[in-house]
């Protein structure tokens, strides 16, 4: 059926323009069309899809002039060769998008590296990542200190504002120009970047690139395999960013119908297939247990557990929501970074509360740290934190050390999220 459908959809393909390939089919026009620049023929036939219905009409103009400054950005920086940086756990929609932006600074002879300091952690992004042979790499923080970061001309942040990666210090010491922020975040702060498109209101990151692609950035092509694969993960990053569509919105849904021509079913199958460890199933079962249940929100302390582990967090949270009577959950823990020492509490929120504003109220439950940096934020339907532990970091072999410090953490957190749960009540009483 599928097949079949792509299969008709690309004969009409080669129909349409056979005129401008100058194939010798019957129906061939003489005139050999020339275009001189292909992404404006991509354009011509994009505005053709538009009034097929497959971008709003506020969607493509908004689509079309950040298209026309993205493209002067990337005619300016012809031949570098640029950074693209990821938040330190990557998930499908920043990794679709890193890819996507890959792909159209390619045709301006611009190279580039998409990189993360943290780790893949969610098995689905294991899987996305190896299955589609998605170019990304791990660039941990202490190796970092050794490369050579002046052979970039520049950075791009895609899915993200700087704020969720430890990169961030380094490429601000090598003065690495910021070329391009692209995200559905709540916006941060000043960034001073040559092109900015930060869209709160739009529900992945993913649906902005799919944009950029319809507006003609780049042309997507089926029967490109890499194509395929870059349709393929977009998909996948819209669909985890809108709770596999449920929470998507009419942009959304267009973006995720413009790459249903291109992308391969079985392959976001398999990549929706890998399976949780047995580690990540016992964060859940932890987070099930210890779950305190108040005026709709859930809330659970998980204890410790290993860095390549960090993404059972928003796991837990996404599976807490689930439950009967419960608007938002937000699972937190202590993760364990064994190569460094380090350690940092990473927690999650979930939210189906249409009213609820996931970036303020963590911004307001934790507020900022001495150099005046939130310890975290949130788009739409979800949001996390990281704080570090700073003196108190670091193993200790003593178990009773180890519970007790917990406790500590566990008390401290539940404590300034109750505050705002329970306004009323004010502090917990820790026994
Ligand atoms: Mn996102």
């Amino acid at each position: 059926m599928k097949s079949n459908s792509r299969k008709s959809h690309d004969s009409l393909l080669l129909m349409t323009e056979s005129a401008a390939t100058g194939s010798n089919l019957d129906t061939v026009i003489k005139t050999p069309v020339e275009f001189p620049d292909t992404r404006i023929e991509s354009r011509k036939n994009a505005a053709a899809e538009t009034i097929q219905g497959l971008m709003t009409p506020q969607g493509w103009r908004l689509a079309e002039r950040q298209v026309e400054a993205l493209e002067r950005v990337l005619e300016q920086h012809k031949g570098n060769r640029q950074l693209v940086i990821l938040q330190d756990f990557p998930d499908p929609d920043a990794l679709s998008c890193a890819w996507t932006y890959k792909l159209m600074a390619q045709q301006y002879d611009i190279r580039c590296d998409i990189v993360y300091a943290g780790t893949l952690s969610h098995q689905e992004n294991i899987a996305l990542v190896k299955l589609t042979g998605l170019p990304a790499q791990r660039w941990a923080v202490q190796t970092v200190k050794d490369k050579d970061l002046s052979v970039y001309q520049g950075c791009v942040f895609v899915d993200h504002q700087g704020t969720t990666t430890q990169l961030m210090p380094l490429v601000q010491q090598a003065k690495l120009p910021l070329i391009a922020v692209i995200d559905h975040h709540t916006a941060q702060g000043e960034l001073n970047a040559k092109f900015t498109d930060i869209r709160p209101q739009v529900r992945a990151t993913a649906t902005i690139f799919t944009q950029y692609l319809q507006a003609g950035l780049l042309r997507l092509d089926s029967s490109i395999s890499e194509h395929v694969k870059c349709a393929t993960a977009l998909m996948h990053g819209i669909r985890s960013d809108t709770n596999r569509l449920m929470q998507a919105q009419e942009e959304d849904f267009l973006a995720a119908g413009y790459l249903s021509r291109f992308y391969d079913a079985q392959l976001l199958n398999s990549v929706l297939q890998a399976s949780r460890s047995k580690r990540v199933m016992d964060v859940i079962e932890r987070s099930l247990r210890n779950r305190v249940l108040q005026n709709n929100f859930s809330i659970a302390g998980v204890g410790y557990l290993r860095y390549d582990d960090r993404d059972a967090i928003p796991q837990a949270a996404d599976f807490l929501v689930t439950e009967e009577n419960v608007h938002t959950a937000v699972v937190y823990g202590i993760v364990h970074d064994e190569d460094e020492d380090l350690e940092l509490v990473v927690g999650s929120l979930r939210t189906n509360k249409l009213t609820l504003d996931p970036d303020e109220f963590i911004k307001e439950a934790f507020g900022q740290d001495a150099q005046g940096r939130f310890f975290g934020g949130g788009r739409s339907m979800a949001g996390g934190f990281e704080i570090p532990m700073g003196f108190l970091s670091g193993f200790n072999e003593n178990a009773d050390y180890t519970r007790m410090k917990w406790e500590v953490f566990d008390v401290q957190i539940k404590q300034k999220l109750l505050r705002l749960i329970n306004p009323e009540e004010g502090v917990i009483r820790t026994v």
